[in-house]
């Protein structure tokens, strides 16, 4: 038995079923990947016969193209492919006999790592991934994932992705493949809690600093307070929304090395059309929007004008 797993290379939710995978099975290859390489990876693998070597192939916490999962269903990939996933976008992969997409079962949100978890309990299931650790690090994934941590305070679950960041994805998996083998109950070890605590007091003072260099203008009639920031952008969005909601409608978070974000502070204010101002998109509450490609010979053209005489 020969396991090909495809996952996302983004996030906890992406990264922790390659952790399942060692969990289950001895043989297996992995690759992360991210949303807009999918297809073309697929598609250069099914040409060159690649699966042909493995019994069964995973896509989790990812879809595909309709064109592509139609090339799929005509091909000897179809008997031994399986996508588990929980985006809304996604949906329409039900369709095909290997498509797996659960936005929410009985009120609980999934993620793409607590499907493929079910999934390997249902077909596959070992002593291993019975084990409560094993259990509670999907929970933990899962609230993270799909934000629920805040609705029910699971403090644990954000420290978890903070681990990620830290040890990174090779790392974080080879940590966790050897903790969940000797571990039946999770928990974080000294060095991590040190760690945790560390970046807490890390984010708490960047995220205060930031408050005080924020700088209020009004775009399209939209009143906004605009910060620079490289680090903790979602946490430091909803902070800031919630602070000064009563002298702005919406946050703009520049990014100089990526983009703009955008985080609406109230119900009725859509950051989605402020977004197209700049070019960019985006849902009513988060939107983002791409900097000037020369955005960093601008700036410091700028300074070079204005200061040296
Ligand atoms: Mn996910």
């Amino acid at each position: 038995m020969k396991v090909f797993l495809m996952s996302h290379v983004a996030d906890l939710d992406g990264v922790m079923p390659v952790v399942l995978t060692d969990l289950a099975f001895e043989d297996y290859d992995y690759e992360l990947l991210d949303i807009p390489e999918v297809d073309s990876f697929i598609e250069e693998r099914l040409a060159s016969d690649f699966f042909a070597s493995y019994d069964q192939v995973f896509l989790t916490d990812l879809g595909i193209s309709k064109e592509l999962a139609d090339k799929i269903e005509n091909s000897s990939l179809k008997e031994k492919f399986q996508i588990l996933d929980h985006h809304q976008g996604n949906l329409f992969l039900n369709d095909y006999s290997f498509g797996h997409v659960v936005v929410s079962e009985n009120g609980i949100l999934e993620s793409g790592t607590s499907l493929y978890y079910k999934y390997l309990l249902t077909h596959w299931a070992n002593t291993l991934l019975a084990r409560d650790s094993v259990s509670y690090m999907v929970s933990l994934v899962r609230l993270l994932d799909t934000w629920e941590w805040k609705k029910y305070g699971v403090e644990e679950a954000l420290d978890l992705s903070t681990l990620l960041v830290y040890y990174g994805n090779e790392k974080f998996i080879q940590n966790y493949c050897q903790f969940l083998r000797k571990n039946r109950e999770f928990y974080f070890v000294e060095a991590e809690k040190v760690l945790i605590e560390t970046d807490h007091r890390k984010k708490q003072e960047y995220i205060e600093k930031k408050k005080e260099t924020m700088l209020k203008k009004e775009i399209a009639g939209y009143r906004l307070g605009i910060v620079f920031a490289e680090q903790y952008i979602s946490e430091l969005g909803n902070v800031l929304a919630e602070t000064f909601q009563e002298e702005i409608d919406a946050v703009m978070i520049i990014r100089m090395d990526r983009s703009i974000s955008f985080r609406s502070c109230k119900e009725e204010v859509d950051v989605s059309r402020l977004a197209q101002l700049f070019h960019g998109n985006g849902h009513v509450h988060a939107a983002g929007a791409p900097l000037p490609e020369d955005l960093y010979e601008l700036v410091i053209n700028h300074l070079i004008d204005g200061m040296v005489k």
